[in-house]
């Protein structure tokens, strides 16, 4: 299930395109359309991370959820990633474990420039290894 804690207006209206998105990929074993970039959209919020009585935890999260959206796709097909940067500084994805060209890895002025705060990037790259689950 895809949870959608604590939205403000502003993350809303960014990221409902990624939210439709996100559902659409976290059913199981159903790859996205090659050519279809998945949206994830890194913004503010808050997250239940401890139980009662302690409240709510500020968090920086994706498509609304701590954790983000699982992503599936097949072993050799290309992933496309539109990375929105919602939050109030630069940031990047970093695809730990997986093998990418070096300018899609992720690590801010060493393999690609930081998306900057309210701009957005498209990462695409073959994905040549499964993932730890080994399908
Ligand atoms: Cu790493």
């Amino acid at each position: 299930m895809f949870k959608i804690p604590f939205l403000n207006r502003l993350q809303f209206l960014a990221c409902g395109a990624a939210l439709a998105a996100s559902t659409q990929i976290g059913a199981a074993n159903t790859p996205a359309p090659v050519n279809t970039p998945i949206k994830l959209c890194a913004g503010t919020g808050h997250a239940a991370l401890r139980p009662a009585p302690f409240g709510l935890t500020q968090v920086w999260q994706t498509n609304g959820s701590v954790p983000g959206a699982e992503i599936r796709i097949r072993q050799g097909e290309k992933l496309r990633i539109e990375a929105h940067n919602n939050l109030p500084e630069d940031t990047t994805i970093h695809w730990h474990g997986i093998r990418t060209p070096n300018a899609m890895d992720g690590v801010p002025d060493l393999t690609q420039n930081a998306i900057r705060a309210g701009e957005t990037f498209l990462y695409e790259f073959d994905v040549p290894d499964a993932g730890p689950d080994g399908l």
